[in-house]
């Protein structure tokens, strides 16, 4: 018998194809990667990790073929290990990193790990709050974290920057364990030399080490592709991110770090050169129970494709056609918090640009077939219920081929969508931009459909 479940799959195929994705948080996967989350592994238990030994080798043809040794609770490993050897150091080398953990399950939980990792109980982390941009885990009230930490928001300027004297001043007066840059909604390239020499003098104002911490989620791949800073170049100790976002991994997550990779079965001393052990420990067993092989084999596979020349000219691509998308916006008289990009994503005013919100928007624009999500802006007093603004971006779009031509085409629809919005239009007119952007969508194809 058929289940219905395989129905409701085809149907979300014919969407993905018909529709364009502009959440910038979204991407399609290569056929390969498909194939690896969707293999046996599935079927394997192994907590616990792979052998470290020979880590920065990038020796795959010895990896493929040895038997590792394992710090592992169940048998049967042999190929698994492999697998997950491949994940660690395909991942430390596109992130420059000295220790990769590939088994968050989410970036949530790559962030949850971190922080258990370094923090007591009540510790102070700093962050970027949440209507400045900030992620959820980064100490939103709902959260876990902000139950277990005392997490301190520093916020964004009038230009839609980072406000460093406010971080600075907060890191001098806070007394942080951890200070964490990373963001949802931002569109900028953040000062990290700055923000790492903050680090540095507060730790000497308070005698103790500080964990400079990046969750690069929404950028990764742009890091990976060569067009984005990486903050482990810039003093960093650790990288979070999530992998399905720009990197076009599955859905899951990963944490780099920089420091001494040894055995995570001995508890080592608490300092930042141990930082790797304390989050493989933090990770299994202090936060999850066991990986999940096929889709850290889909994360090797996703590393791999990161890896090859034609990446770097993909993340090129993804912020010229950000670029190209925010100025012929502005041109059409939409107002962009931070007055346009300097990465993948875009944050429209709705209020200011139209007189309506983003809700609004973002409903009239599925409707034309154009998936984006309404977003509150830095100054928003409505909240995440009434959000002012819509956030979009280009990762999704420029993997099926579009460039410049497509932003002009695609900016010109959002602005009839707003107009068709601002006169109380018919759904009517809506299906009418829906026909024209199937029939553009049908022209590039999704991988893997
Ligand atoms: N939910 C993600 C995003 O859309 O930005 C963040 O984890």
């Amino acid at each position: 018998m058929k289940d219905v479940v395989f129905d409701l799959i085809e149907s979300e195929k014919t969407r993905q194809k018909e529709g364009l994705e502009l959440i910038p948080s979204e991407n399609y996967v290569s056929s390969n990667v498909l194939k690896a989350m969707g293999s046996i592994l599935t079927n394997k238990y192994s907590e616990g990790y792979p052998s470290f030994e020979g880590i920065n080798e990038w020796d795959e043809a010895k990896i493929a073929e040895k038997v590792l040794p394992n710090y592992r609770y169940y048998g049967g490993q042999k190929n698994v290990d492999r697998i997950e050897r491949l994940a660690i150091d395909r991942a430390c080398r596109l992130f420059h990193a000295d220790h990769a953990n590939v088994q968050p399950h989410s970036g949530a939980q790559a962030n949850t790990a971190v922080y258990f990792a370094w923090c007591e109980p009540g510790d102070t982390i700093l962050g970027m709050s949440l209507p400045a941009g900030g992620h959820l885990t980064h100490g939103a009230p709902v959260t876990l974290s902000a139950h277990v930490y005392n997490f301190v928001g520093y916020g964004v300027n009038s230009d839609g920057d980072i406000d460093y004297d406010d971080l600075e001043e907060k890191a001098l007066k806070e007394d942080p364990k951890i200070i964490l840059v990373g963001y949802s909604a931002f569109m900028k390239v953040p000062d990290f030399k700055r923000v790492s020499e903050i680090r540095d003098k507060a730790a000497k104002k308070f005698g103790h080490e500080i964990l400079l911490m990046a969750d690069m989620a929404h950028v990764a791949g742009l890091i990976a592709g060569g067009v984005h800073p990486n903050p482990l170049d810039f003093g960093f100790d650790v990288m979070t991110t999530t992998t399905h976002k720009t990197l076009r991994g599955p859905r899951g997550g990963l944490i780099m770090s920089k420091g001494k990779v040894a055995s995570p079965l001995k508890k080592p001393v608490h300092t930042l050169e141990n930082i790797p052990i304390l989050i493989d420990r933090a990770v299994f067993p202090g936060t999850q129970g066991g990986p999940l092989e096929h889709i850290i084999a889909a994360k090797a596979v996703a590393f791999g494709e990161a890896l090859q020349p034609s990446f770097k000219d993909y993340a090129k691509q993804i912020v010229k056609n950000a670029k190209v998308l925010a100025e012929e916006l502005q041109a059409l008289g939409f107002v962009l918090q931070g007055g346009g990009t300097e990465n993948h994503l875009v944050l429209v005013d709705c209020v200011s640009s139209f007189g309506f919100d983003g809700k609004v928007y973002e409903k009239a624009l599925d409707k034309a077939g154009l998936t984006l999500n309404a977003n509150a802006l830095a100054t928003d007093k409505g909240g995440a219920f009434i959000p002012s603004g819509v956030r979009l971006g280009t990762p999704a779009i420029t993997t099926r081929g579009f460039k410049e031509p497509e932003m002009v085409k695609l900016a010109g629809w959002m602005k009839q969508v707003a107009d068709i919005c601002k006169n109380g239009g018919s759904d009517e007119e809506l299906a009418k931009i829906r026909e024209e952007v199937e029939e553009l969508a049908l022209k590039f194809p999704v991988p893997g459909i």
